[in-house]
């Protein structure tokens, strides 16, 4: 039997970069909520993509930005984290975007990374030619690292050829996790970013970032039916107004959407309770940011 290669990849990048798209299109499901706004992600989420001799685990981490409360000081501390400790470190830039400040700042700290740093330059199907070659000198500007690759994550353009290169950075080891996985996240926790990512999708301004999804309960009353209840946190009775919307029909619509979403990665029916409640500068309470699992 030929030696099998495992490890640990990192993603760094910028907020809406669009790194758990790729985490997604990597091991072939949604293990990470993507949407089009900023700080989507707020923990360390693993994707695990298995090959014949390889296993490749992709750390899927938060936005790296300037810490705000106890939340984005818990997202901080963890990124800074899980980019060292990684077999190799991802730096995600987007072509659309092009290389600003954010991206300067987080180059410069992977430049003294004792793993080695590869770069992948995403969203290319947003920008002509020219401007994928002037984002691809302004990648290599940084010196970060001397691997670069366009892609484009939501089409699956050069994934491959960026997937080949990661695997061939891992070192000889054993499977970390059974070749069907595809997350070590607990089931729980999925649920709540699936419901999570509905609520993303339908509001706007400071409602994203004040929400805060939480499995209350989850049982299998038979076979096949999965019964769950959802406790969504705002910060003001005005947010559960617009997250409960006219006659309820905002909260209906994200209701139904996740269950969709739900149903279809957990392969069951699911019967989806969904409740909204205030607590008031909850991202401050790290009980809660506990229960919501940002570590
Ligand atoms: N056109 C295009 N859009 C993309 C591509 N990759 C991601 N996106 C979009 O970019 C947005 C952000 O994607 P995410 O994957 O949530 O970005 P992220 O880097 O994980 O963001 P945070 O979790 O906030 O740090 C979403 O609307 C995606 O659909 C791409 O290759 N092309
Ligand atoms: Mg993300």
């Amino acid at each position: 039997m030929s030696e099998t290669r495992s490890g640990f990849v990192a993603l760094g990048g910028r907020p809406n970069v669009g790194k758990s798209t790729l985490v997604n299109a990597i091991v072939g499901g949604k293990v990470a909520i993507v949407s089009d706004k900023p700080q989507t992600t707020r923990s360390a989420i693993r994707g695990v993509a298995t090959g014949p001799d390889w296993q490749l685990v992709l750390v899927d981490l938060p936005g790296v930005q300037r810490p705000r409360d106890a939340l984005t000081r818990r997202m901080q501390a963890r990124v800074e984290r899980e980019l060292a400790d990684g077999d190799a470190a991802l730096l995600m830039l987007s072509a659309e975007q092009g290389v600003g400040p954010g991206d300067r700042f987080l180059a410069r700290s992977l430049t003294r990374s004792p793993v080695p740093v590869v770069v992948a330059v995403n969203k290319i199907d947003r920008v002509g030619r020219p401007g994928v070659v002037r984002v691809l000198q302004d990648a290599a500007a940084l010196e970060v690292g001397d691997d670069i690759f366009p892609i484009a994550a939501k089409t699956g353009q050069g994934v491959d050829a960026l997937v080949a290169h990661l695997v061939s950075l891992l070192a000889p080891g054993p499977f970390l996790f059974a070749p069907a996985q595809r997350t070590d996240q607990p089931r729980e926790l999925l649920v709540a970013e699936l419901v999570r990512e509905q609520v993303l999708a339908r509001t706007f301004q400071e409602v994203p970032h004040s929400v805060g999804v939480v499995v209350e309960d989850l049982e299998r009353p038979r076979q096949g039916l999965i019964r769950l209840r959802v406790v969504v946190w705002v910060e003001a009775e005005s947010q559960k107004g617009i997250l409960i919307g006219a006659g309820g029909r905002q909260i209906k619509a994200i209701g139904t959407a996740a269950r969709r979403e739900i149903e279809r990665e957990l392969g069951s029916s699911v019967h989806l309770d969904v409740v909204v409640r205030v607590r008031r500068h909850w991202r401050a309470d790290e009980g809660l940011l506990d229960r919501l699992g940002i570590e």
